[in-house]
């Protein structure tokens, strides 16, 4: 894989964002959503993680959350997510924007980060709204009620059909459109707004990179397509990167 292109690129980038997928955390052991024993094939999206899922069977809802966070509990970050939490500090305008709620580019270092779809750690009140950070695995009662209301909790996440936060939206996009080089990494590209993030980059003449092991809808617009495990591609474009120019 020849890097050196991209290389000469990012020694004179200063704006660099990066969108990341469920594939970034795909060797840290947890299945994506659409790959092979990805956690849709057991169950339908639209059955689990929507609204009116959860106000038919909120007991089933948590069970499934407690199941994924039973998951991502025990998984540390792979040198993919490293490598993003070091160019964080390398590049004078870095931003990290994940559609993941796994929490592990937290657990890796980075601090500059839009969770576009929420975060598995945090449970939301269902009356006051009022948001709790919990990392209980297994979950001490499910479904879990509010300490101060004793309300349903429910998880900080977006489901299908409900809208992402206007806040993080209008960052997320503006982080887009700003930069001089998007990376896009172990997403299919599929699952809007979030998908049309590299679009409008690419619209406002950023560079696009795509690392993944199989090709999306996305690959067509991709200046840089570098097909392999995002945990063995970053570290080599790491590598060169390190070389001086
Ligand atoms: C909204 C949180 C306004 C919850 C998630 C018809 C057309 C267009 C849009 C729609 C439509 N019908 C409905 C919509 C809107 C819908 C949507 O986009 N649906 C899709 C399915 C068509 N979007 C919404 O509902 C959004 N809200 O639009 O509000 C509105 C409201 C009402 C009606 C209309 C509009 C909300 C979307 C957010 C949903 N919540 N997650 C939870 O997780 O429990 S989405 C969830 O799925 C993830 O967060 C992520 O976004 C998505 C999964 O995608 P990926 O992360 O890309 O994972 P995937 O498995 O698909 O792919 C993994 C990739 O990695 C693959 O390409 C694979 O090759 C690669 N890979 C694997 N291993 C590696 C690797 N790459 C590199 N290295 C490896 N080792």
């Amino acid at each position: 894989m020849d890097f050196l292109p991209l290389i000469k690129l990012l020694h004179q980038t200063k704006h660099v964002t990066v969108l990341t997928g469920a594939g970034i955390s795909a060797e840290s052991g947890i299945p994506t959503f659409r790959g092979k024993n990805g956690l849709w094939k057991k169950y339908r999206a639209e059955d689990l993680a929507t609204p009116s899922a959860f106000n038919r069977d909120p007991k089933l809802i948590w069970e499934w959350y407690d199941w994924r966070r039973g998951l991502i509990a025990p998984v540390e970050p792979n040198p993919g997510h490293k490598v993003l939490a070091r160019w964080e500090k390398i590049f004078s305008d870095f931003a990290l924007i994940t559609q993941n709620i796994d929490g592990l580019h937290w657990k890796a270092g980075s601090k500059n980060i839009v969770e576009l779809h929420g975060n598995i750690w945090k449970m939301r009140c269902t009356e006051e709204e009022t948001i709790i950070e919990n990392f209980d695995s297994p979950l001490k009662e499910i479904p879990p009620r509010c300490p101060s209301c004793g309300a349903l909790l429910r998880p900080h996440v977006v489901w299908f059909g409900e809208s992402l936060s206007p806040s993080t939206i209008q960052k997320a996009f503006a982080l887009s459109s700003q930069c001089e080089v998007m990376f896009v990494i172990g997403t299919s590209a599929i699952v809007q707004p979030a998908a049309s993030l590299p679009l409008s980059a690419a619209e406002a003449g950023a560079k696009i990179v795509e690392i993944n092991i199989d090709p999306t809808p996305l690959s067509p617009y991709a200046d840089f397509s570098f097909k392999g495990k995002a945990g063995e591609i970053l570290p080599l474009i790491d590598n060169e990167l390190r070389k001086k120019p």
